[in-house]
């Protein structure tokens, strides 16, 4: 038989001759396959759970194609995100640390685009890097020769896709396009001299679930089976669990969700995202939209006929849920499945390219009730990893070692010869691709979710889980709250064992591990001031400071606010303000509300980056003034005037006034805003006449 060595082995083996890094064997007496310079396609996907992966033991789908992966090559069973929502598991991935330090903590955030990446890093050690498909980072992608990404979530059908040239819409299946652009960038497009790394990042299975035209028939007359908890009482466990709105007996939308057709009548009352449901339709194409109904028809006809109560309700949203979700894994699933094939035909790419299933998140499959994720909760803290490699990582392996997404950039750069910087969380996952766990491999992973008072309604939370427990802090003031659970006997997490006496020396430990965690990634988020502050809102830390308080604010409407004390008749509130991040300055203001305190505010204040003084009603700006802003702290009074039903704003000379709802009889709550950004804020003076 005949050797052949490709320009792009011997590319590999004059950089690992140069750099000089490239040893036979580990530790383990196993091959290092670090400074090797394989080719990397990650595949990603959208929402895709562990428990909808056959090789991961699924009961509800058979995946072929992820599962050769798993059977080519090695599966991590525990490998786990450390905020379980789409930009901020991407934004990790790419960046190498937990949401705290690389700035996007919640969906909407801006992915600081001058930091280090591990695609910009590859990109200066000579790899091509390519980046196709959902994107979710509202910046645009840096450190990528190649790019073309959906803007936002992406739509289904026909999409539009962002390209450095420009906005071009496609006509097809978003997951079959991401495909197709992939491959023509391998076929066509890449550099065939140099190593690379292309990003396949899909939006399926993504709510709202729409399969594709060749998976529109699958399961059709099948029952899939059902969750466990599909009925979940919810008891055992603290009041977050019961706060959510992501149940599928509650929350899932009759025409957007459940793809049931409204009446005319129904048509006119469309509410939430059911008034999507038109402008889904109308993206199709005639014949897309014949199958399509097609598809459902007889279905929805049945589901009208019976009018179903209860129980039974809940059962039919389940099964119309799962099935158009596990259609849209099956797209996923064809997608890899032609990737692999791409690869295999070309012994010499297959023999230098290692390939990766992966998602960004998992996700609720009618466990516990719900949809969608953000929970520290198993079902969507664990992400799939499976990576191929043939001849140089035995096949079928499995990995039982702690892995997060924080490792994938340090890997990558790790296989590259590439040094991660210094200051990354996470650890080459390298050594466990060929052998067992280095000794010292963290015993704990760290989590920290913070989009709170958002879609679905998840509060905030930080924790840790070992190889066995979990611990969970729900840390905003209006729960301050603790969970433990013990995986072992209680898998899927149904009793609180936090109080018993009998998890005492359990749970002393994973506190200290918790503390010990947070200040190894230096995550000083998540501190709230205590009970001063009874409502927060995107808020990710607020610290007391001199003699007022430091708050950073993750989101454009963040605040924190007091309650218990109603101000009525006439109120001065008066505090100076100061932006806590010279470069990024942002807002500072003084909040009141007295309608209910997550709707009707009103915030006087300043825009430190415009140099204006700033009256807001809820999130518009409804008077503005241009304010003198030096260097010093700005001093801002608020007078609240509930006879003459005014609210003023003043601050350098300047005053903006406007009027409040005549229905206020009283101020019910009140204190700072920020947003995406800290502000530092002396204590509120409040005179009342
Ligand atoms: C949208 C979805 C939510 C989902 C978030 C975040 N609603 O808002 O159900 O939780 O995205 O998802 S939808 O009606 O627009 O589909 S993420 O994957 O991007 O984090
Ligand atoms: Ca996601």
């Amino acid at each position: 038989m005949k050797t052949r060595i490709s320009a792009l082995a011997l590319a590999a083996l004059s950089v690992s001759a140069w750099s000089g890094c490239t040893s036979v064997s580990g530790a383990n007496g196993k091959p290092d396959l670090s400074s090797t310079r394989p080719n990397i396609i990650f595949i990603f996907s959208d929402d895709h759970a562990t428990h909808a992966i056959s090789a991961y033991g699924s009961k509800i789908n058979k995946t072929p194609n992820i599962d050769r992966l798993a059977s080519e090559g090695v599966m991590f069973r525990n490998c786990f995100c450390g905020n379980s929502i789409c930009g901020p598991s991407r934004a990790t991935i790419l960046s190498g640390k937990h949401s705290h330090a690389n700035g996007f903590m919640r969906n909407g955030n801006r992915f600081d685009q001058s930091q280090v990446t591990f695609p910009k890093q590859l990109q200066a050690a000579g790899y091509q890097t390519a980046m196709i498909g959902k994107w979710h980072l509202t910046s645009d992608p840096v450190g990528f020769d190649h790019w073309i990404v959906l803007p936002g979530q992406g739509q289904y059908y026909n999409p539009d896709f962002k390209t450095e040239a420009g906005r071009i819409r496609k006509e097809g299946y978003c997951t079959d396009l991401t495909t197709q652009f992939a491959l023509d960038w391998l076929s066509y497009e890449r550099d065939k001299d140099k190593p690379f790394v292309l990003m396949c990042q899909h939006k399926a299975p993504h709510r709202s679930w729409m399969p594709g035209p060749e998976e529109l028939g699958l399961y059709r007359d099948e029952d899939i089976p059902v969750p466990a908890t599909l009925l979940d009482d919810y008891r055992g466990r603290g009041q977050a669990v019961r706060e959510q709105e992501m149940s599928i007996s509650s929350h899932m939308f009759s025409f957007y969700d459940l793809k049931l057709i409204p009446t005319e009548a129904e048509q006119k009352n469309l509410t939430g995202p059911d008034r999507w449901w038109k402008g889904m339709r109308d993206r199709m194409t005639k014949e897309q939209l014949a199958a399509w109904d097609a598809a459902y028809e007889a279905e929805n006809r049945a589901f009208r006929e019976a009018n179903l109560q209860g129980d039974d309700l809940v059962r039919w949203k389940y099964q119309r849920y799962i099935k158009n979700y596990l259609r849209c894994v099956a797209g996923v699933d064809k997608s890899v499945g032609q990737l692999i094939d791409y690869v295999d035909a070309d012994p010499e790419l297959a023999a230098n390219t290692i390939v990766i299933y992966c998602s960004d998140q998992g996700f609720y499959l009618g466990d516990h009730g719900w949809y969608d994720k953000r929970w520290m909760y198993e079902e969507s803290l664990r992400m799939p990893f499976l990576v191929r490699w043939p001849g140089k990582i035995e096949a079928g392996r499995e990995v039982d070692a702690l892995a997060q997404n924080i490792d994938f950039g340090p890997t990558f750069l790790d296989l590259a010869g590439v040094k991660a910087p210094d200051d990354v969380h996470g650890e080459s996952l390298v050594p466990l691709l060929t052998g067992d766990a280095p000794q010292d491999w963290r015993d704990a992973i760290y989590y920290h979710y913070y989009e709170s008072h958002a879609v679905h309604q998840v509060a905030a939370h930080y924790g840790v889980r070992t190889d066995r427990h979990k611990l969970i802090h729900y840390y905003e003031p209006n729960h301050g709250y603790w969970e433990l659970f013990d995986l072992e006997t209680d898998p899927d997490e149904l009793t609180n064992v936090y109080d018993d006496p009998a998890y005492a020396a359990v749970r002393a430990r994973l506190e200290t591990r918790l503390r010990e965690l947070r200040e190894q990634y230096g995550d000083t988020t998540g501190e709230l001031g205590g009970g001063e502050f009874h409502v927060t809102a995107g808020i990710a830390s607020a610290v007391p400071s001199g003699n007022g308080w430091r708050m950073r604010a993750n989101t454009g409407g963040g605040y924190l606010l007091r309650t218990g004390d109603p101000l009525r008749g006439k109120t001065s509130l008066e505090c100076t303000m100061h932006p806590g991040d010279a470069d990024k300055p942002g807002n500072g203001l003084i909040i009141v509300t007295g309608g209910h305190p997550r709707r009707n505010l009103f915030r006087g204040g300043v825009d430190f980056q415009k140099g204006q003084l700033i009256l807001m009603r809820n999130m518009k700006r409804i008077q503005t003034a241009k304010l003198d802003i030096g260097d010093r702290p700005v001093p801002v009074r608020v007078d609240v005037d509930l006879e003459a039903h005014t609210i003023r704003a003043s601050s350098g000379g300047q005053s903006v006034e406007a009027a409040l709802p005549k229905d206020w009889a009283e101020i019910s709550a009140y204190g700072y805003g920020a947003g995406n950004c800290t502000t530092r804020f002396s204590d509120l003076e409040i005179q009342r006449e």
